[in-house]
This record gives C-alpha cells, structure tokens and sequence, in this order.
C-alpha cells in the first residue's frame, strides 16, 4: 500500500515500511561520515546485511555530508547499498537544506553510474541526525523528482517511510509536489 507520481516511464513512490526488505536493485543507507555502523537504518542494515558491508564501507574509509559512496549489499535482497550522509540538522540555516539535497543527488548519481533501475531511500538525517520530518519531506521528494526528470536511470525510487507519523509527513509533501507540478497521484 503506498501512494505514487509519474512521469512518462519514470516512477516516484512512497510506501511505509522496512528499508532492509527492499528487492530494489539498491538501498540507500543513513550513514555517517566515517561510515562506522550505527543505529537506525544503519544499524539495522549491517545487521541484515551480515559483516562484508562494514569490511567494504571502512575499505573506502569515510564519506562527507552530503556525498554518498557504494558497496555490495551482502545478504540484503538489493544488489548494492549507497551510503549517504545527510545533514545533522542545527537550526535549519546552516545549509542543512542544501547538503540534504545533495546527499539525495549524489545517491541518484552513484545508481545512474551503475545503471541502475530501481532504488529505495530511507528519510535521511530524519532520525539521530534530527531534521524535522515536515522540512526533509519537501526536499527529498523535489530532489528526486528533479533528477528522474534529468536522467534515464534510475526509473523507480521508492521512499520506505518508517511508521504512520513519516509517512504521513512525505504523503502530504508529494500532493503537494504533484498539485504544483501538475500530475496525478495514484494509490496502489
Ligand atoms: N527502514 C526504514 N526507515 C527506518 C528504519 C528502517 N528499518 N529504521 C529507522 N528508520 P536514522 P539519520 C527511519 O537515525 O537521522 C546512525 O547511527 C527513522 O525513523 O537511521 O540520517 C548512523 O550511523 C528515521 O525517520 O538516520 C548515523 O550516525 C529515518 O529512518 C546517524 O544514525 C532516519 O533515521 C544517521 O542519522
């Protein structure tokens, strides 16, 4: 059960769920910038994903806010795992708003690169790193919808909204992203 957005052969979706179970061809990770495992989805990624993902992730050795970086997804059903760093949020002008989108950016980029068609973000920085979910929601969604319309690949990204509170926040912000840019919502 989720909500969607198209465009032509391009798809933008939100459902809630777990990012881990995710069959997409990758999954972003809310990581940090020694990409040290953590809590959250970070921690529940490494825990899924078993021990190769760490090996690989301090290979590379770290990744700045707002950058993401690529390793194999071990035993995830994804193929690969892009860290993103996002922002801890301040007070919200501290280009907090900037580095968020880049970090969505970048995410896109390092799938584009690999030719990927489909890839599924948790709500960066929304939890240990403390952006408020009604400031993130409009961002992520205009980030990504910007690129899908720039780039043949990826085709899908799903946002996994952990719990009814976050994805109620990104529902409200994709009608209002579709209203604006004039296209239909689909429930499914
Ligand atoms: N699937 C989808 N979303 C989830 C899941 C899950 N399994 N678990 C939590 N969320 P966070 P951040 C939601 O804290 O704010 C780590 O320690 C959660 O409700 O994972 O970017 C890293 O190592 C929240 O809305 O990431 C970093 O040090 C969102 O995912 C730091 O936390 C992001 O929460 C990164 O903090």
């Amino acid at each position: 059960m989720g909500v969607r957005i198209r465009l032509g052969d391009k798809t933008l979706e939100l459902i809630m769920g777990d990012i881990t179970e995710q069959d997409t061809d990758a999954i972003v990770n809310a990581a940090n910038e020694r990409l040290i495992p953590g809590g959250g989805v970070d921690g529940a990624i490494h825990r899924r994903g078993g021990p190769s993902i760490a090996e690989e992730a301090r290979r590379i050795g770290g990744c700045p806010t707002g950058q993401a970086v690529v390793t194999g997804a071990g035993q995830l059903k994804a193929r690969y795992v892009i860290h993103a760093v996002g922002p801890i949020y301040r007070d919200g002008r501290s280009g907090e708003a900037d580095l968020l989108a880049s970090a969505y950016r970048e995410s896109l980029k390092r799938a584009r690169e690999l030719n990927l068609a489909s890839v599924a973000f948790p709500s960066l920085s929304t939890g240990a790193y403390g952006y408020p979910l009604e400031e993130a929601a409009p961002i992520a969604l205009k980030t990504i919808l910007s690129f899908l319309k720039e780039n043949e690949s990826p085709r899908l990204v799903r946002m996994v909204l952990w719990g009814e509170k976050a994805y109620e926040a990104y529902r409200k912000a994709l009608v209002e992203l579709a209203k604006k840019e004039g296209l239909e919502l689909e429930e499914f």
